[in-house]
C-alpha cells in the first residue's frame, strides 16, 4: 500500500528564529494515537537539533524526527530531499509531515518539489507557516533581504514569533506591515515560543502563492561531504570537523568523543555574547561539562544554556556570514577547554 495525502506543513523563517520550538510545541499536542513525523533540514554537516528535538522518553511514541545535514533543501536539485522524503513516508508512515528547511531555505524550491510528480499525491501541502522575529521589521536593511522576502510572500500563515522579545512598537510595526501584505495572508499571529494553534495544520494552503525573486535558488553553493559523519572513530581530544558554505554564509561544525569534558564557564564565555568568536548568526551545541551534558543555543548574540538528556557526543555547529570566523581557531580554543587528567 502506498502512502497518499499524508497532510504537510512547512515551517520557513530565519535563523533562529524559532522553528524548531514552535515545531516541538506542536508536537507536545499531538494526539496520542497519531504517528508524525519530522523533516528537519541543518545548514551544517554537524545535526544539532535533533538532540535538542528528542523528545523524552514517554513521548516518543509516535514521532519520527529525521535530518538532512548540510545543505539547503530548497535546491531542487537536491535529491537527498526528496529522497528523505519518500523514505521517511515510505518507512514511518506518519500520519502528518512536517518539514523544517535550513534558515535560508527558499519555500519555492521546496513547494515545487512537494506538489511535483513525484510527492504530489503522496503529500497534501496545507498552509505554509512563516516565523519572522517582529524585531526585523523596523529594520528595512533586514526586511528587505530578498530570500525573507520571499519566505514571508510565499506564506499562508505569517507568525510574529518572540513576542516577549520585543517593544511595543515592534509588535506594532509588525502588525501593520503584516495586515498590508499582498497577496493577504490567511492568517496572522503573535506569539512566544512558538505556542500556535496546532488547528493551523489543517489549514489549506494558497499554491498560488509564487516567488518574488523565483531564480533566488538557483544559486551554486557547496553542499558539503556526502560522506556519513562516522562517530565511531572518535577518540578523546580529536574532533570530526565539517564545513559548508552557501548563501554568504559559513558553518562549520565540530563532534567531539563522549570522554571529552568541557569547562563550563569558560565554554560559556568563549560561545557566549559577546565572546571572542566574532559575530556569528547561529550557534548550537551539546556539550559535556562536569556538571552534566549542555544545550547551548545561541542566536546572534542571544544565548541560552540548559540542561539536555543527550549524552552521545559533545558537538557544536556555528554559522557566520562568510569570512567572519576563524574556524581554526575557534577548533583550537574548544580544545583548550577540554579537562585533562
Ligand atoms: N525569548 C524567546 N526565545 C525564543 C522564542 N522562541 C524560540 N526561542 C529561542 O530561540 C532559540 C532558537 O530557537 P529555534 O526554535 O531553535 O529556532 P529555529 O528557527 O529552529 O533555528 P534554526 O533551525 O537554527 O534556524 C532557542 O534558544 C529558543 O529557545 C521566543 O518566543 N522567545
Ligand atoms: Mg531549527
Amino acid at each position: 500500500m502506498t502512502v497518499a495525502n499524508v497532510p504537510t506543513t512547512l515551517f520557513t523563517g530565519f535563523f533562529g528564529v524559532g522553528k524548531t520550538t514552535a515545531i516541538r510545541h506542536l508536537l507536545s499536542h499531538k494526539p496520542p494515537d497519531e504517528r508524525w513525523a519530522v523533516l528537519v533540514n541543518e545548514f551544517g554537516e554537524v545535526p544539532v537539533d535533533g538532540a535538542a528535538l528528542e523528545p523524552d522518553e514517554a513521548e516518543t511514541d509516535g514521532v519520527v524526527i529525521r535530518e538532512i545535514a548540510g545543505g539547503c533543501m530548497c535546491c531542487t536539485m537536491n535529491l537527498p530531499m526528496k529522497a528523505a522524503i519518500t523514505e521517511v513516508l515510505r518507512r514511518a508512515r506518519p500520519e502528518r509531515l512536517i518539514i523544517e528547511p535550513t534558515g535560508i531555505g527558499h519555500p519555492a524550491g521546496i513547494l515545487d518539489e512537494l506538489r511535483g510528480d513525484d510527492l504530489r499525491d503522496a503529500v497534501d501541502v496545507g498552509a505554509v507557516i512563516c516565523l519572522v522575529d517582529p524585531r526585523v521589521v523596523q529594520d528595512p536593511r533586514l526586511r528587505e533581504v530578498a530570500l525573507l522576502r520571499d519566505q514571508v510572500h510565499l506564506a499562508d500563515v505569517l507568525v510574529a514569533n518572540k513576542a516577549d522579545l520585543a517593544a511595543d512598537d515592534d509588535l506594532e510595526a509588525f502588525d501593520a506591515w503584516a495586515r498590508n501584505l499582498f497577496p493577504p495572508k490567511a492568517v496572522i499571529e503573535t506569539t512566544s515560543r512558538g505556542v500556535l494553534d496546532p488547528a493551523l495544520l489543517d489549514l489549506a494552503g494558497d499554491a498560488a502563492r509564487v516567488p518574488l525573486f523565483p531564480h533566488l535558488h538557483d544559486h551554486e553553493h557547496d553542499h558539503g561531504s556526502p560522506e556519513s559523519l562516522d562517530t565511531g572513530t572518535l577518540s578523546p581530544g580529536k574532533p570530526i570537523r565539517r564545513r559548508s558554505t552557501g548563501e554568504g554564509f559559513d558553518a562549520c561544525g565540530w563532534i567531539f568523543d563522549a570522554r571529552d569534558v568541557f569547562r563550563r564557564d569558560d565554554l560559556v564565555d568563549l560561545l557566549g555574547p559577546p565572546g571572542p568568536v566574532g559575530n556569528l548568526q547561529r550557534l548550537k551545541g551539546v556539550f559535556r561539562t562536569p556538571d552534566g551534558w549542555l544545550l547551548m543555543d545561541r542566536v546572534r548574540n542571544e544565548m541560552t544554556v540548559m540542561p539536555i538528556a543527550y549524552r552521545r557526543d559533545s558537538r557544536v555547529e556555528v554559522i557566520a556570514e562568510t569570512g567572519n570566523i576563524d574556524w581554526t581557531g575557534l577548533e583550537g580554543a574548544l580544545l583548550e577547554l577540554i579537562e585533562t587528567g
